[in-house]
């Protein structure tokens, strides 16, 4: 049994073009991610899925907008335009990622108090998703790293990854980014700092 496991971040409608929270080029990435999800034995998906009135929405802040910062309890929290609420177009998969194979799709973002950027743990770096227990219980430990955005889901996905004890590969070139106030470089290095091979 392979040890290597593609994770597929956020490859949702809104953060394509036309979206609530639209990546630019998001949509690019679907024919290279699709390509990848054919050469790994194990895929697994990760869906951003808020309830409506999310602490990370500014909608849910009075006085504030998109890409302004609060303090939570947790820390520092952007806060985005509505996006991905539950059961909503702009939450499901891009129709032409080819999804099927998945094994696992894990959700997050769904506790209304506290974002969550990494498929491994909630912004508060405490609250795992259950993500690296499954990958152990099944004997993978090498994690190739594709989606959206850069520079917030995937960047946080993998350094929890390091973090966690497993290897970690981004490919840059199925990855597009939100690129906030330099948050692309910034990530990068943390990412290239930490161990995470950037490919
Ligand atoms: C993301 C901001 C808010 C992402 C999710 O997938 O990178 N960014 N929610
Ligand atoms: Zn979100």
């Amino acid at each position: 049994m392979s040890d290597k496991a593609l994770i597929v971040i956020d490859v949702q409608n809104d953060f394509c073009p036309g979206g609530l929270l639209a990546v630019e080029g998001g949509d690019q990435i679907v024919p290279v991610v699709n390509r990848l999800i054919e050469g790994f034995d194990h895929v697994i998906l990760t869906q951003d899925w808020h309830p409506a009135g999310h602490s990370s929405f500014a909608s849910s802040h009075a006085g504030k907008a998109p890409f302004d910062t609060v303090e939570m309890p947790y820390g520092a929290q952007t806060l985005w335009p509505d996006h991905c609420v539950q059961g909503t177009a702009g939450a499901q998969f891009h129709s032409g990622l080819q999804w099927t194979k998945a094994e696992l799709v894990i959700r997050k973002g769904f506790r209304p108090s506290i974002d969550s950027y990494s498929a491994f743990f909630e912004n508060d770096h405490e609250t795992p998703t259950g993500l690296a227990g499954y990958l152990r219980e099944r004997g993978i430990s090498d994690l190739t790293l594709v989606g959206l955005a850069t520079d917030f889901c995937v960047a946080y996905s993998a350094l929890d990854a390091v973090r966690s004890g497993f290897t970690a590969t981004v490919r840059l070139d199925a990855c597009r980014a939100i690129d906030l106030g330099g948050s692309l470089d910034a990530m990068t290095a943390k990412m290239a700092d930490a161990g995470v091979a950037l490919a």
